[in-house]
């Protein structure tokens, strides 16, 4: 059995977009809760069980899952005929894995960084900065219009959604704007706001 813990607008609304995408939502039973939000709204919820208290939280058959990206590639493994990943043996799966270890440990960093103000050597040295995960993006969509290629894939899901939440953030840079674009007007996405939409009018 599998249990997405999910709060409305927010990091697991993009796994519902995933979970809309690949027509597995019926597979999933979801649980709302409350978290605690940066305007703070919200609060913490007894009912989650993240150890953080944070979302998105896959637990199937007992086994936790965390991480954004870690829950993506979990998920687009048990339904592979949707073509939102590339499965265990696929030629580019070790792309795909890159890209989405790459999504939590460089480009939501840097962003969040660039964002409170901070800069430091050794967080250049570890990391980089925003121009260079710009320009890794820039240069993957020279290919395009995707970023493996000919596809919409969870890559595109997860590395285009922060530019989708603060639209601000989105390099002014046309092969992104127009990818970012591009991923704004997928059906999942549309469906997953709907669908948080439809949660708090409950
Ligand atoms: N890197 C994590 C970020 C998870 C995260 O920060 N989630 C936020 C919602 S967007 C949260 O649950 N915040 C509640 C809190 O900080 O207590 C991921 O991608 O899953």
């Amino acid at each position: 059995m599998l249990t997405l813990y999910h709060s409305t607008y927010s990091c697991s609304t993009r796994v519902m977009a995933l979970l809309h995408a690949m027509d597995a939502l019926d597979w999933v039973e979801v649980r709302p809760v409350s978290i605690h939000r940066s305007d703070g709204t919200g609060g913490r919820d007894a009912a989650n069980p993240h150890p953080d208290g944070k979302v998105p939280y896959l637990i199937h058959d007992g086994v936790e899952v965390w991480e954004t990206g870690a829950i993506m590639v979990y998920l687009t493994d048990m339904f592979p005929e949707s073509g939102m990943g590339f499965p265990q043996g696929h030629p580019r799966r070790g792309e795909y894995l890159s890209w989405m270890v790459w999504y939590g440990s460089v480009l939501e960093p840097v962003l969040i960084q660039k964002a409170a103000g901070v800069d430091h050597p050794y967080l250049r040295g570890a990391i980089r900065g925003v121009e260079e995960a710009t320009a890794r993006l820039a240069g993957a969509l020279k290919r395009g219009p995707w970023i493996m290629g000919d596809r919409y894939t969870a890559v595109d899901l997860l590395l285009a959604s922060p530019y989708l939440w603060f639209k601000d953030a989105t390099p002014d840079v046309p092969v992104l704007r127009d990818w970012v674009a591009r991923a704004a007007a997928q059906p999942c996405y549309e469906a997953a706001r709907r669908y948080d939409g439809g949660l708090l009018a409950a």
